[in-house]
């Protein structure tokens, strides 16, 4: 059988709420990739739908951990960020790929620090800045309509976005990222919502797009982007890649929509985690992981 990939996924653990790395665990294994952890902060919850939740920041713990798996002689297939506690934090992020990543690393960053216009509680314009520079190491990114105006400097409205739009946010990213970006939350067409993604090294564009519920689905990002890592780093083209991980995240907001689960509490991935098992199975031609 062939060896495992693995990735370091550097979010945050919040508690409850279903985002950060109570995601990215289940759905990179899930992925049939192995999955380590960095966690960035510790919170009860996330910070969006709840207040009075506690947050530890581990930005101390980071390094040491790196400086661990370095001398372990453990070599990383991907490293993935998220959620961080700090822009000072994003700093040490840059050290912790500097220990951790050799010439087969890809770094996939999600610029986690806003959703529909606005920064999320604790993070501003420091935070972008930081992620600008966290952009300029990743191979790949994985920004939110809102995280992507911020990081160009555009504004943000809530769609639908035209081609134009698109094409200068993609412009904008480019001075960043010379990797696979790929655009959350994009709505094209009224009563759609999805993904658009560039290539930039080689031209190539992929969009997919699902019918919208509406509402705000917490973890959503994180879902998106933890299947897209892992597939990526398992060797799934573009279309695939996002193909298979949208419909993760459709499957498990109809079933959130369905139960009429608590918004806050995040989206019913469990239950269709079966089904993204099987459609990884297929993409990569394999009975068992
Ligand atoms: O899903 C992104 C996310 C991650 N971590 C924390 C958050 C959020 C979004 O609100 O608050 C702590």
């Amino acid at each position: 059988m062939k060896e495992l990939k693995r990735i370091a996924a550097i979010h945050d653990i919040s508690g409850l709420g279903k985002c950060s790395l109570t995601v990215a665990l289940p759905v990179i294994s899930a992925s049939g990739v192995e999955c380590s952890c960095i966690p960035t902060a510790l919170l009860s919850t996330h910070t969006g739908g709840f207040t009075g939740y506690t947050f530890r920041d581990l930005s101390d713990e980071l390094l040491p951990i790196a400086g661990h798996w370095k001398r372990e002689g453990i070599v990383f297939d991907g490293i993935y960020s998220g959620y961080l506690a700090s822009a000072e934090q994003g700093r040490m992020l840059e050290s912790v790929i500097d220990i951790l990543a050799d010439e087969r690393t890809k770094i996939i960053v999600d610029p986690v620090m806003a959703d529909n216009g606005e920064y999320y509680c604790n993070h501003g314009r420091e935070m972008c800045l930081a992620f600008r520079r966290l952009c300029a190491r990743a191979d790949i990114i994985t920004p939110n309509v809102t995280e992507a105006a911020l990081l160009t400097d555009n504004e943000y409205f809530e769609g639908p976005h035209d081609d134009e739009y698109i094409d200068r946010l993609f412009r904008g990213l480019e001075k960043y990222c010379s990797g696979i970006i790929a655009i959350t939350s994009i709505r094209s067409k009224s009563g759609m919502v999805g993904v658009a993604a560039l290539n930039t090294r080689t031209g190539e564009r992929y969009v997919a797009e699902r019918p919208v519920s509406p509402g705000v689905f917490y973890g959503t990002g994180d879902l998106f982007a933890s299947a897209f890592a892992a597939l990526t780093i398992r060797g799934a083209g573009l279309s695939d890649a996002i193909g298979t991980a949208l419909s993760l995240v459709g499957d498990s907001i109809d079933r959130t929509v369905r139960r009429g689960t608590p918004r806050k509490l995040g989206v019913d991935f469990e239950g269709a985690l079966p089904n993204y098992v099987n459609a990884v199975g297929r993409l990569f031609n394999e009975k068992t992981q």
